[in-house]
């Protein structure tokens, strides 16, 4: 299988702006990065008692299979200290699938496109910028309908190093 796969990447804890980098460099081994989003800042969402995110959404090249490509993805979440206490709780760095090409992935490990990418601001934003008329394989619906139809709230404002949203 091969296609521009797209990531979500998040930090809610320790140097949130070294984990992305750190994490965007680690991911930039498994193959060609064809474009990284600006780092946003954003409020938790689900599980909203905890501090809040810097997310990013980065394209990559890749020739590796979707389920071979988590495996990897997760192994860099390991090898950076992720902790798994909480589930949708505090972490130092996820990374997640997005989307993979234009496949559909529905295994008991791995759900492609990401169930809840359709529902989150922290998503769409980022995935706009640098994807704005890539189509979601399943509906059909550009990044920018889907951010369009999104309901009010969830606040999502670019980073900038320095100034704090909260
Ligand atoms: N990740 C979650 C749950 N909630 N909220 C924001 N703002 N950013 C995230 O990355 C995030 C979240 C579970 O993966
Ligand atoms: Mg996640
Ligand atoms: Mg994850």
């Amino acid at each position: 299988m091969n296609g521009i796969t797209y990531l979500s990447l998040g930090s809610n804890l320790g140097n949130r702006e070294q984990n992305l980098e750190e994490a965007v460099r680690r991911a930039s081994t498994l193959g060609r990065v064809v474009a990284v989003s600006s780092f946003y800042e954003t409020e938790p969402v689900e599980v909203t008692d905890q501090p809040w995110f810097l997310n990013c959404v980065l394209a990559l090249e890749t020739t590796a299979e979707p389920a071979l490509l988590m495996r990897e993805l997760l192994g860099i979440e390991h090898e950076m200290g992720r902790q798994r206490l909480v589930k949708k709780g505090p972490r130092s760095i996820d990374i997640d699938i997005l989307l993979f090409g234009n496949a559909v992935v529905n295994t008991p490990d791995l759900t492609i496109p990401h169930p809840e990418m359709t529902r989150r601001r922290f998503v769409l934003e980022p995935l706009a910028e640098i994807a704005p008329d890539l189509l979601h394989p399943v509906s059909q619906k550009t990044v920018t309908l889907l951010l369009a139809e999104l309901a009010p709230g969830q606040r999502v404002q670019k980073y900038e190093p320095g100034i704090r949203a909260e």
